[in-house]
């Protein structure tokens, strides 16, 4: 037998077509050398086209699958996707008190087509019960105004809301792909111990894409669970995401998905 590599758990929605949520999770942890580990909290019915349907798991059977797995083994980081109800949240919050290994939270309710992957009142939700556990928090421009409760048109704005979603317990956030620059630039804010970095946006690679929020915080749990700092793990998971995008190919009608077997270049 050999050594195990790091374990990294991902606690997502399931999208049939294989671009995003623990599909993408599970091909993106493998590819940076990790053991992945899957709990499902929904099923979508989705192709590249977008979202056709939902249906959501209950929060016991979601609690008795993380139990199940967390009671086997230990995960070096953890990453979470679409989580779909407050039950779910709350339960997740709570195993997350217990665990000891970083997790990060990538809040999802909108799919960029079809319907929404979440009832009820799911924003209050992560406001209360995972984000402050989270390690890091990777909302996109939308999101991140959602969770803050701030209009974002100026990165002074980004770094607010940033503010505000440490204050809510995080560690770190990492706010996505505005154009607050201007049509042209893009910048990513990364809040963490009270610092601010403003981080190039992925360089635009031309083509309507699926799955890259899903490959970018599964990256950069993987490179947690190898021991990457926090800023490299985000960085060096940028620079992949990138990489992969610029190297994607379309296997449906629609999106095209992240090349999630793109070659990763990780410096220890
Ligand atoms: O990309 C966000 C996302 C996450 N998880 C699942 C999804 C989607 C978008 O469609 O279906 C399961």
């Amino acid at each position: 037998m050999i050594d195990a590599p790091p374990i990294v758990l991902t606690v997502a929605g399931s999208d049939p077509s294989g671009g995003a949520g623990l599909q993408a999770d599970l091909k993106t942890i493998h590819q940076h050398g990790g053991y992945g580990a899957a709990v499902p909290t929904l099923l979508t019915v989705q192709s590249t086209g977008g979202v056709a349907g939902v249906e959501l798991l209950s929060g016991d059977s979601v609690a008795a699958q993380l139990r199940c797995v967390l009671e086997d083994m230990t995960p070096a980081a953890a990453k979470t996707g679409a989580l779909g109800s407050p039950a779910v949240a709350a339960v997740l919050g709570s195993i997350m008190e217990e665990t000891r290994f970083p997790w990060v939270v990538d809040p999802v309710w909108l799919p960029s087509r079809g319907q929404p992957i979440a009832r009820g009142s799911i924003v209050e939700a992560y406001k209360t019960t995972v984000i402050p556990r989270a390690e890091l928090v990777t909302p996109n421009v939308e999101e991140a105004s959602l969770l803050a409760e701030v209009a974002i048109r100026s990165l002074d704005d980004a770094d607010e809301a940033a503010q505000r979603i440490v204050a809510l317990g995080a560690r770190a956030v990492l706010i996505k792909g505005g154009h607050l620059q201007g049509p042209d630039q893009a910048t990513d804010l990364l809040r963490y111990d009270g610092g601010v970095a403003r981080l190039a946006a992925n360089r635009v690679v031309d083509g309507e894409f699926h799955g890259t929020g899903c490959a970018l915080s599964a990256a950069i749990a993987a490179r947690l669970a190898h021991g990457d700092e926090l800023v490299s793990a985000v960085r060096g998971a940028k620079a992949w995401l990138t990489d992969a995008l610029a190297h994607a190919f379309p296997v449906g009608k629609g999106a095209v998905p992240v090349n999630h077997l793109w070659r990763v270049d990780r410096k220890p």
